[in-house]
C-alpha cells in the first residue's frame, strides 16, 4: 500500500487527530490562542508528523477531505472550549494552498460554524502569504466573503512570500504571522532583527496584529516583546499537545 492509499484509508478510518499548540500574548502573558496542527496516529507506524504527509496530501489531492476534516475537527473543539466557559481563546487552522484554491473552504466553514455552534469571532484561519499572492485580484473577495462570517483571518509564514504591498492594504486580515526563520537568529543577527521590526511596524500601522513563531529562546522573547510583538508562539511556551493537556493548561490561567 502506498502511503497515499494508507492516508486515503485513514482518513476514511478516523485516524487523524488535533494537536494544540498555545499562542501567549505578551502583556498579560496568558494563552490567547491554539494552533491546530495535524497528526495522523497510524495503527501500526504510531504517530505521524504532518510533515511527512501534509505534502503528500497537496500533491494528491486528499487535502481536500484532509482540510474537512480538520475544520470540523477544530470547531467542534473550540465549542467544547466554549462550553467550559474557557471564552477568550481562539483556534487557529491552517488552510493550504491546493485546499484554498481547489476546494470551497468558504463553504466549508460557513457549515462547520452553523453545525457546531460556535462563536466564529474565535475561529481563526491562517493561509500562507504565497498562497494569498497567487490570484491575489480573486482572493480579495473571496477573504472578504470569509471575513462575511465573522472569523479571523491571519497570514502566515510571513515575509517569504514575495507580498505585494499594494495586494496586502486590501486583504482584510487580522494578525501576521512573522516567519520563524526570522525568528531563530533574531539575537544574532540584526538584519533579522530589522526585518521583525519592519513586519511588526508594518502590521501595527494597518491596524493588525502581530504574532513571532518559532521562539524557543527567552532572549528572542524579549526581543520580539521590546519591539511590541503582540503574541508569541514556539516551543518556548509549549510543544503542540493535545486537547486535554491544553484545557488543562487555560484552566491553571495561563
Ligand atoms: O507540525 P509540523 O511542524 O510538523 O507541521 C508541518 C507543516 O504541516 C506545517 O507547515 C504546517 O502548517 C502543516 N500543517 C500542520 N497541520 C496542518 C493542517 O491541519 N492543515 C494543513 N493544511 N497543514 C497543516
Ligand atoms: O507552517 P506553519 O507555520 O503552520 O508551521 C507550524 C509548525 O511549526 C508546527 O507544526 C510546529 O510544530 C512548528 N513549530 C512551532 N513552534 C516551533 C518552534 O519553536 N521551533 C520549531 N523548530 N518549530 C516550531
Ligand atoms: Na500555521
Ligand atoms: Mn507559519
Amino acid at each position: 500500500l502506498t502511503l497515499e492509499n494508507e492516508l486515503r484509508r485513514g482518513i476514511e478510518r478516523d485516524e487523524l487527530l488535533l494537536y494544540y499548540q498555545p499562542q501567549i500574548d505578551v502583556a498579560s502573558g496568558r494563552i490567547v490562542g491554539l494552533e491546530a496542527l495535524v497528526r495522523w496516529k497510524h495503527p501500526s507506524m504510531g504517530l505521524i508528523q504532518p510533515s511527512r504527509f501534509v505534502p503528500i496530501a497537496e500533491q494528491t489531492g486528499l487535502i481536500v477531505p484532509l482540510g474537512a476534516w480538520v475544520l470540523r475537527r477544530a470547531c467542534t473543539d473550540l465549542r467544547q472550549l466554549q462550553d467550559m466557559g474557557l471564552n477568550n481563546v481562539s483556534i487557529g487552522v491552517n488552510i493550504s494552498a491546493r485546499q484554498f484554491t481547489d476546494s470551497d473552504v468558504l463553504s466549508q466553514i460557513q457549515q462547520a460554524i452553523e453545525e457546531t455552534g460556535i462563536d466564529p469571532q474565535h475561529l481563526d484561519v491562517e493561509i500562507t502569504e504565497s498562497t494569498l499572492m497567487n490570484n491575489p485580484e480573486h482572493v480579495i473577495s473571496y477573504l472578504e466573503r470569509m471575513k462575511g462570517l465573522g472569523i479571523r483571518l491571519s497570514i502566515d509564514d510571513f515575509g517569504t512570500g514575495y507580498s505585494s504591498l499594494n495586494y496586502l492594504k486590501r486583504f482584510p486580515v487580522d494578525t501576521l504571522k512573522i516567519d520563524r526563520s526570522f525568528v531563530i537568529d533574531i539575537a544574532d543577527n540584526p538584519k533579522d532583527e530589522a526585518i521583525a521590526v519592519t513586519i511588526i511596524t508594518l502590521a501595527h500601522s494597518m491596524g493588525m496584529t502581530v504574532l513571532a513563531e518559532g521562539v524557543e529562546h527567552a532572549r528572542q522573547a524579549e526581543i520580539l516583546a521590546n519591539h511590541r510583538c503582540d503574541i508569541i508562539q514556539g516551543f518556548l511556551y509549549g510543544k503542540p499537545m493535545s486537547l486535554p493537556d491544553a484545557i488543562a493548561e487555560l484552566q491553571m490561567g495561563r
